[in-house]
């Protein structure tokens, strides 16, 4: 008796883990970034971020114009986004502030911001919940 309860219990953890290994691998794929105007990004980077998948682009635009796209896909454990991210630009290696663009919802899971940056240069997006950031550097012009 104590075999069988031994067995199924072992059968359901079994089950469990390979049902937490096959969401990881068969989750669907967040879809090409690609701007409004068709173009492949700037710049871009997809890293872990406060229990779920961030994924930063940047499209340069003219006359230091820039579009950020982030698109945030929470783990398993964790309910659905309801917050959204918080976005920050500030050059690189110079300290002239960090600049905070309102988020335009574009979906679920997926905001835009365009943003005109001050001066040409190398710049840094961060894009996270916190201190807990995705980062990717690019070149204004
Ligand atoms: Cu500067």
């Amino acid at each position: 008796m104590t075999t069988k309860v031994l067995a199924i219990v072992f059968a359901l953890a079994t089950f469990g883990f390979v049902g937490i290994f096959l969401w990881g691998v068969a989750r669907p794929p967040a879809p090409d970034p690609v701007s409004a105007e068709g173009a492949a990004p700037t710049a871009a980077v997809s890293g872990q971020v406060a229990e779920g998948l961030l994924d930063l682009q940047v499209y340069l635009l003219r006359d230091l114009g820039v579009d950020v796209a982030i698109q945030f896909a929470p783990d398993v454990r964790q309910p659905a986004a309801a917050t959204p991210p918080e976005l920050s630009l500030a050059m690189v290696g110079m300290n002239m502030g960090t600049i905070v663009p309102p988020l335009e919802s574009t979906g679920p899971g997926q905001w835009r911001a365009r943003v005109t940056l001050p001066m040409a240069g190398r710049w840094a997006a961060r894009a996270g919940f916190g201190a807990d950031r995705a980062e990717v550097e690019f070149d204004a012009r």
